[in-house]
């Protein structure tokens, strides 16, 4: 097994277009256990923390992670949706190293739309990988991250939603969820 590592670092925040925050916690400067919940599976190491220093500024930044093995680290919290009249705003770093064609890592940003009983519509996810053989559909839109350093991404997602996820219907979009996600493959 070939040594892989996949780092995501960001921080973030998430407003509705009158500007009131529905992430709890979004700027991740209280302990990550407050309104965030880390997942993981398979092997290697998996975590989720947050520093000072990921990014110069003086605030906190969280980051996922994963070495080594196939599985996956993610970080993520899911909110109710008034409407899908929302725009999702955040910074962030991707990182990865390693990797072939059968056994790759991704950095990765997710934005999952999900109904009132929390089922999977369709997703957004930001990629930063050299071997992810993910394609899109008409549930699944990647965006191909081209410059993995400290960059500001606004998504607005009524938009998304008509232009990039033909698959999901919005009026049954009741909640949001956003993750860090960091992963490796095996072939
Ligand atoms: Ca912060
Ligand atoms: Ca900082």
């Amino acid at each position: 097994m070939k040594k892989e590592l996949t780092v995501l670092i960001l921080l973030f925040v998430v407003s509705t277009i009158h500007g009131s925050e529905l992430l709890t916690n979004g700027d991740f400067e209280q302990a990550l256990t407050t309104g965030w919940t880390f997942t993981d599976s398979g092997y290697g190491t998996k975590l989720a923390d947050r520093a000072v220093d990921y990014h110069p500024d003086l605030d906190y930044e969280a980051h996922t992670y994963k070495y080594d093995n196939p599985g996956w680290a993610r970080l993520g919290q899911t909110v109710d949706a008034p409407s899908t009249s929302l725009e999702l705003s955040f910074w962030a770093k991707f990182e990865h190293s390693g990797g072939t064609s059968t056994c790759w890592p991704a950095s990765c940003f997710s934005v999952c739309y999900r109904d009132g009983s929390g089922s999977l519509l369709g997703e957004t996810r930001y990629v930063y990988s050299t071997y992810a053989n993910w394609t899109s559909s008409s549930t699944l839109h990647l965006v191909t991250v081209s410059a993995p350093g400290w960059t500001g991404y606004t998504l607005d997602i009524e938009q998304e939603l008509d232009q990039n996820l033909p698959g999901v219907d919005p009026d049954r979009v009741a909640k949001v969820e956003v993750a860090l996600f960091s992963f490796t493959n095996s072939g």
